[in-house]
């Protein structure tokens, strides 16, 4: 099963966006596995962006995802990476899919409300960053055949 890190931006937490955000990842389909509210600090946001360092966006994008808490998930299922970025739509909400979250929620690159791992080494890197292997729940969903086959 692939896991993936989603971020619930500091733009969707002071919008009151979680729970919605939430929702439309557990329709879907995906399992959450793990789930925490912190507030980022300089550190973390330079380890989580380390790949944008130098770029002209680099510095607002550090204290945009500083500024406030952020909600950190994982969430689990076959191919969940590529299945959660296109429920959360591309980069630009001009570009993302009508019914996408930036495209239902955001305006502009940088409020576009949620990250989410963009490949398996990504995960693998990023889902350390904000959570221990304890923290992490193996559960059974009692649904899973009617979802998975
Ligand atoms: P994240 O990492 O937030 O899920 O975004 P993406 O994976 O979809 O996009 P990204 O890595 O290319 O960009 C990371 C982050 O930087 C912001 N950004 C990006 C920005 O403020 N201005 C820009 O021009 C770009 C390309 C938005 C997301």
């Amino acid at each position: 099963m692939e896991r993936t890190l989603i971020l619930v931006k500091p733009d969707g937490v002071q919008r009151g966006l979680i729970g919605e955000i939430i929702a439309r990842f557990e329709r879907r389909g995906l399992k959450l596995i793990g789930l925490k509210l912190l507030q980022m600090d300089r550190a973390l946001a330079e380890r989580h962006y380390a790949v944008h360092k130098g770029k002209p966006f680099y510095e607002g994008l550090l204290a945009y995802i500083t500024s406030a808490p952020v909600t950190a998930m994982v969430w689990e299922g076959p191919n969940a990476i590529a299945l959660t970025r296109q429920t959360m739509g591309s980069t630009k909400p001009g570009e993302a899919a009508p019914g996408s979250i930036r495209a239902d929620f955001g305006m502009v690159v940088g409020r576009n409300l949620v990250h989410g791992s963009d490949g398996p080494e990504t995960a693998a890197y990023e889902i350390p960053l904000f959570f221990k292997e304890s923290e992490l729940v193996g559960w059974t969903r009692e649904v899973e055949r009617w979802i998975l086959e």
